[in-house]
């Protein structure tokens, strides 16, 4: 019987966190992502630090990921000034042959960005799903301040993104909060054909804390894509 969609996604995301256990080295400091993807390389990295194998030390880039990761122990460093990561692993919403990705889907993309550019080295793992020929199928996440939002409802429509805010579902909410109390904007842009001059008028939008664009942050992805793992490098 052929596996459905869900297990072989599934089992890519498993392959490209397997992977990723490669590029981890005793003693190093590490950016832990969110999402399941990520989720599945802190349960390995988890794992290996219970038994033994390995001492690492490690900041996360959600509260979720936070709490997966205090259930096996590793040990948790708080922002502080200096520190930089050796390694941050982190999941995608899309990305492109360029290393160009849209993140956020899971509303963590604000401290996702700050981990990404204090580490040394960015891997994007990621189900083969989320390799597109150009992004923005994938409808851009935003981080904005409260009250700000109309504004940025405003100009981001003037910029042609179609923008929602994005609802709580899971505790029947009209706006989902952020971990720092922000709300997420979703931009439908459909294609974005030059998404670095995009980022720039963002950017330039008052009340956008960030946006999902990470461009030229990622040194490598790794790739699940049926039985195999391909690797992409900057
Ligand atoms: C995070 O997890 C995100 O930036 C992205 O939204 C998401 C990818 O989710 P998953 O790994 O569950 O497909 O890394």
């Amino acid at each position: 019987m052929q596996p459905s969609t869900q297990e072989q996604t599934d089992k890519e995301k498993q392959l490209a966190a397997t992977a990723a256990m490669r590029w981890v080295r005793d003693g190093m400091v590490i950016g832990l992502g969110s999402g399941s993807t990520a989720a599945q390389f802190i349960t390995l990295l988890g794992q290996e630090l219970r038994d033994g194998k390995l001492r690492i030390q490690a900041t996360a880039t959600s509260v979720a990921s936070e709490t997966l990761a205090r259930s096996f122990g590793i040990p948790l460093l708080e922002p502080r000034r200096g520190l930089r990561f050796d390694l941050t692993v982190d999941g995608a919403d899309e990305l492109d042959d360029q290393l160009r990705l849209i993140k956020g889907g899971g509303g963590a993309l604000l401290r996702e960005k700050v981990l990404a550019t204090a580490s040394d080295y960015l891997l994007i793992i990621a189900d083969s799903s989320k390799l597109v020929p150009q992004l923005g199928q994938f409808p851009l996440p935003l981080e904005v301040v409260p009250f700000a939002l109309p504004w940025v409802l405003d100009a981001v429509d003037a910029l042609g993104g179609a923008p929602t805010v994005r609802p709580d579902k899971q505790n029947n909410q009209e706006m989902a909060r952020t971990d720092q109390g922000n709300l997420l904007v979703d931009c439908h842009f459909k294609a974005l054909a030059d998404p670095e001059q995009l980022a720039l008028q963002l950017q330039a939008i008052p009340g956008i804390v960030e946006h999902g664009l990470f461009l030229g942050l990622a040194s490598a992805v790794l790739i699940g894509k049926g039985e195999q793992v391909v690797v992409r490098k900057r």
